[in-house]
């Protein structure tokens, strides 16, 4: 056998030792989902392999018909779901999304205000000197909300106050941004319409993390709170393909569709826009029930994680609104959220470990940061309700604060899975959750 036959046969290999292991572990990645089988079906179709540039209708490549029509009644459920005038499906991703939104709604070099990455706030918000999307790839000069750290939120009053300060200053903001990677409150949209009117600004709201309880009616409403537009990807607690998608106000139509094509985007993963089709499907008839749960999932979590003794953010408001719990780690025994992190993975609950507001000031920084984020839709989504949630919370309790063997935890974690390996909340409910197709 050639060397090259070898690598090609371990690569699927791998594919089969990582999905047999998903299959054992209890995954609370905030950011990630499981993809229902019809969903999964959807993805691996012929579509992948084509191009259609542009709108449907307009295409600039021949062979779309069926594409079209797909794309289309994408568009149709996308507007359906979240009650949009306008829709987008064709963002590869949520910080292509954030582009498309950029471009849409400002001239580069604009300043924006958004969300510190400390306070909750995503890469593709951020400022040139992070790396950040907004400043490094479009020039925007980004400012950062004034955050409440007790209430784990954005202060209304000082932040209303900064763009005041600023626009009388001469550094006029342009746009005000929402959203995040770490919210577990709605933010506070409706309080910003006056002053965007007042000033001239727009408003957007990055929803990638919520959108699925958005789309449910279950977190906030931002296009009905005054947001002109909203971006998300489609993998969060929206459990849809790696995408994106793109909605807004109708009077920003035309602006949204150039900045994807020919602005952003050439092939925009044709396949991905069939399993996003599918995947709203899914949400319209199921979204509602299933968004409940992973509201109680998250409040569970949390609750059972402060009885044990263990550090949850914003006790007082009842610790979460979304589907995201997050802890301050650094009383316990392991310190920090990179070592509970590693150990919890070796234990086969994989979790991420997050920047806390008040880190920096204690020292610490995104490589060994004070907290842990956990999100509670992947085992939603296999069927777990609180009790679950519970007995999740205990297994982590005996690695982190008990400092149990991780190989007796991972055997006890694999045990516990077998009773949870079926999509709930979808059409197909049969098909095992971490099968994936084979064609060889
Ligand atoms: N970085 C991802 C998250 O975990 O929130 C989103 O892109």
């Amino acid at each position: 056998m050639t060397e090259h036959r070898q690598l090609y046969d371990k690569v699927f290999s791998l594919i089969e030792q990582h999905d047999s292991w998903m299959s054992k572990t209890i995954n609370l990645i905030a950011s990630e989902n499981v993809s229902s089988p019809a969903v999964r079906s959807a993805i691996v179709c012929d579509f992948r392999d084509r191009y259609a540039e542009g709108w449907p209708g307009e295409r600039v490549y021949a062979g779309c018909k069926y594409i079209d029509e797909v794309e289309l009644i994408c568009i149709d459920l996308a507007k359906k779901l979240f009650r949009a005038e306008f829709a987008d499906v064709r963002p590869v991703s949520g910080v292509v999304a954030n582009l498309m939104m950029y471009t849409a709604m400002m001239e580069p070099l604009d300043r924006m205000m958004a969300l510190s990455i400390a306070h909750g706030g995503h890469i593709s918000h951020a400022r040139k000197s992070l790396g950040g999307t907004a400043g490094a790839v479009r020039g925007h000069k980004v400012r950062n909300w004034v955050f409440d750290e007790k209430e784990f939120n954005i202060d209304v009053d000082a932040s209303i106050k900064e763009i005041r300060r600023l626009q009388e200053k001469g550094q006029e903001i342009r746009f005000l941004l929402f959203g995040g990677s770490v919210f577990p409150f709605p933010h506070p949209v409706k309080e910003f319409r006056e002053i965007a009117d007042e000033f001239g600004m727009h408003i957007g709201y990055d929803s990638a993390h919520v959108s699925g309880l958005i789309a449910a009616g279950r977190f906030q409403d931002p296009l009905r709170e005054g947001a002109d537009i909203m971006t998300a990807s489609t993998h969060k607690t929206l459990p849809g393909p790696q995408h994106g998608i793109v909605l807004s106000k109708a009077e920003f139509a035309d602006a949204v569709k150039v900045a994807a094509f020919p602005g952003l985007l050439s092939n925009h993963h044709l396949h991905n826009v069939a399993g996003l089709a599918v995947a709203l499907a899914e949400m319209i008839e199921f979204g509602k029930e299933y968004a409940d749960q992973v509201i109680r999932n998250a409040k569970a979590l949390a609750q059972a994680l402060h009885e044990r003794g263990w550090n949850v953010v914003a006790e007082h408001k009842g610790f979460t609104e979304s589907h995201v719990v997050l802890v301050d780690v650094s009383e316990t025994p392991m310190k920090d959220g990179r070592t509970v992190e590693e150990h919890l993975e070796r234990a086969n609950i994989i979790i991420n470990r997050n920047l806390l507001p008040w880190d920096k000031k204690m020292g610490r920084d995104y490589r060994r940061p004070g907290g842990i984020r956990l999100g509670s839709s992947e085992m939603t989504r296999l069927g777990m309700k609180e009790s679950e949630m519970d007995a999740i919370v205990e297994f982590m309790h005996r690695v982190v604060m008990k400092g149990e063997d991780v190989d007796r935890v991972a055997a006890d974690v694999a045990e516990f899975r077998k009773d949870f390996q079926k999509v709930h909340f979808a059409f197909d409910t049969e098909t095992p959750a971490y099968a994936h197709l084979r064609f060889r």
